[in-house]
């Protein structure tokens, strides 16, 4: 046990996590945090501009990381302004610790200066949402919020730490590695389940595996593969969880879901059993009916939470289990039961599904149109980006060609905001994905309109010599939904057009490096310059702004 301040107990029990870097914008209410910081210099607070900023940035560390990642900032607004990248950490099972300074305790239900019920606010976005009411407390509730961020299913928690309860006080900690107060180690599965799935498997003609976020999670990137190429199984990925497996495997159809590949939706449509590895088989990966998942599919769901086994689609076989020990135990009992290889010609057909992918998108770089298709523009992108390039994509439809036309292999390099679908979201998750891993190229990219909802962080990344780069897509539109508009509401548009500013020259007026390209052989030089230049950089693309593709859900009945 040792004695010391509150705010030396809370940035000593985040640095036991490895924390590095807390997100947030000074406040009154924790200053004796940030005077710790004054001379340990071990913790960076990245201030930023926007509260949201610090959520998503913080999100985004965590999910390149794999470990927690902190946000600290001030009561009522400061708070609130975290909501929505809280939510999309909760979306994403991010273990980020939100942190808020409070009004003093002895206010508490008085409408005090900057009083809201945040507990309440935070609980549906949260996997725990406390309020710390006694100093010595401190570290018993931060380890708790510890534990339940990085155990089980991870997730987003909320602690609001009231500025009496932290400044000028002393503590009694003990300042215990994690492993003394959450176990290192996931949950295995059932034997039993993993037999009856090997059943299910021996039995299949044509089985297929679907792995989502759960793999990334457990870091069962190569198991997956393994399984995949051992017992022959073609593989997809689920809704924005392209990274999930390497994509230049051959046993690697596509992305399915949303705005994925016609031709991974075909192999799933003949799948007769899906091994579904970490995927909720949400919304987006999904559509929850039966145009990808056709009636009567084997289903082997392996998942660290219960609450989504079974939740839409019946299973033949549930398991619930950390992914990567799933994985192993079940290419070891599949081994063991002598489960041949898929079919010859089940394997043949998912690998001409395969090529047939690659063919369409190849075909895209003689899309010779100006000002650019989107789709060029990926075409342009594939072979500049280094294998080891982490992208972030925000939701929009320029943005949303991706899903289908970027390729992976490294796990955690491609974060999306899944289905919570926010737009502002690219921007600052690449800035938390590059402290990250500041030795990976990082790529935003990002429709006009969701650019500008947290293009302020420009600033922030120029102060702290963040230096990854965005590409916004203009089609000075609110494209997405312009889109409905065009396809269901005759083009009747309203509320859908936007003026913008040119964006290379407003990252040049924060300091940052801005590049405007129009035609599509620059595309591939100007981003291999722009990820060399060693500031951060804004590449601007004009895109065509008649260019909308069909929305999935029609907007209303027909
Ligand atoms: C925070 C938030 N507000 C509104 C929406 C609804 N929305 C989804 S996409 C979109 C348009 C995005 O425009 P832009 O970023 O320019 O990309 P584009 O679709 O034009 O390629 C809107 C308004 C949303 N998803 N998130
Ligand atoms: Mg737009």
């Amino acid at each position: 046990m040792t004695e010391l301040s509150a705010g030396r107990a809370v940035v000593e029990l985040l640095k036991l996590e490895q924390v590095r870097h807390i997100f947030g914008i000074v406040g009154a209410t924790f200053l004796d945090v940030l005077d710790v910081l004054y001379d340990d210099r071990s913790v960076a607070y990245v201030n930023v501009r926007h509260e949201q900023g610090a959520a998503f940035m913080a999100d985004g560390l965590a999910r390149v990381s794999g470990r927690p990642a902190a946000c600290l900032v001030t009561a009522g607004p400061g708070a609130t302004n975290l909501i929505t990248g809280i939510a999309a950490a909760h979306v994403a099972h991010s273990p980020v610790v939100a942190i808020a300074g409070g009004p003093p305790l002895g206010h508490r239900g008085r409408d005090a200066f900057q009083e809201l019920d945040l507990v309440r606010m935070f609980a549906p976005v949260t996997k725990l949402s406390l309020r710390i009411d006694a100093p010595g407390r401190i570290p018993e509730i931060f380890r708790l919020a510890l534990r339940t961020a990085m155990s089980g299913r991870k997730g987003p928690v909320f602690l609001d730490l009231p500025r009496d309860v932290l400044n000028d006080q002393l503590v009694t900690a003990d300042l215990g590695e994690p492993a003394t107060y959450r176990s290192p180690h996931a949950p295995p599965p059932s034997p039993e389940a993993v037999r009856e799935a090997v059943d299910v498997l021996r039995r299949a003609q044509r089985p297929l595996m679907l792995v989502g976020g759960g793999v990334t999670w457990a870091g069962a990137h190569a198991l997956a593969q393994r399984l995949s190429a051992d017992f022959g199984l073609p593989t997809l990925t689920g809704y924005g969880r392209n990274d999930a497996v390497p994509n230049d495997d051959p046993l690697y159809v596509g992305p399915l879901g949303r705005a994925g590949a016609p031709e991974a939706a075909a192999a799933c449509r003949r799948a007769d059993a899906l091994l579904v590895v970490g995927s909720r088989l949400g919304n987006f990966t999904t559509f929850y009916d039966d145009r990808y998942i056709a009636a009567g599919t084997r289903i082997i769901q392996i998942d660290i939470d219960p609450r989504d086994l079974g939740r839409v689609y019946p299973v033949a076989v549930a398991i619930q289990a950390d992914a990567g020990l799933a994985l192993a135990a079940l290419h070891a009992a599949l081994r063991v039961a002598g489960v041949k290889p898929a079919a010859e010609a089940w394997r043949a057909e998912a690998a001409e599904l395969r090529a047939t992918r690659q063919a369409r998108l190849a075909a895209e770089r003689s899309l010779a149109s100006l000002p650019l298709k989107p789709q060029r523009v990926y075409a342009e992108l594939r072979p500049a980006l280094p294998p080891e390039t982490i992208v972030t994509l925000d939701a929009g439809a320029a943005p949303a060609y991706g899903y289908d036309r970027l390729h992976f292999s490294r796990p955690r390099t491609f974060l999306t905001p899944l289905d919570l679908g926010g737009l502002g979201f690219a921007f600052p998750e690449a800035l938390g994905a590059k402290l990250a891993r500041p030795e990976a190229p990082v790529l935003a990219i990002h429709g006009d309109g969701g650019f500008l909802m947290n293009a302020q962080e420009l600033e922030t990344a120029v102060r702290h010599g963040i230096n990854a780069v965005t590409l916004v897509l203009n089609n000075n539109a609110w494209g997405s939904e312009k889109a409905y508009q065009k396809h269901f509401y005759a083009g009747r548009y309203v509320g859908a057009d936007l003026g913008n500013p040119r964006f290379d020259r407003l990252a040049e007026l924060f300091g940052a490096r801005g590049y405007y390209v129009e035609h599509p052989d620059q595309v591939g030089d100007v981003v291999r310059a722009a990820l060399a230049c060693g500031k951060p950089a804004v590449v601007e693309i004009p895109i065509d702004p008649d260019e909308f593709p069909v929305p999935a859900t029609p907007a209303r009945r027909r």
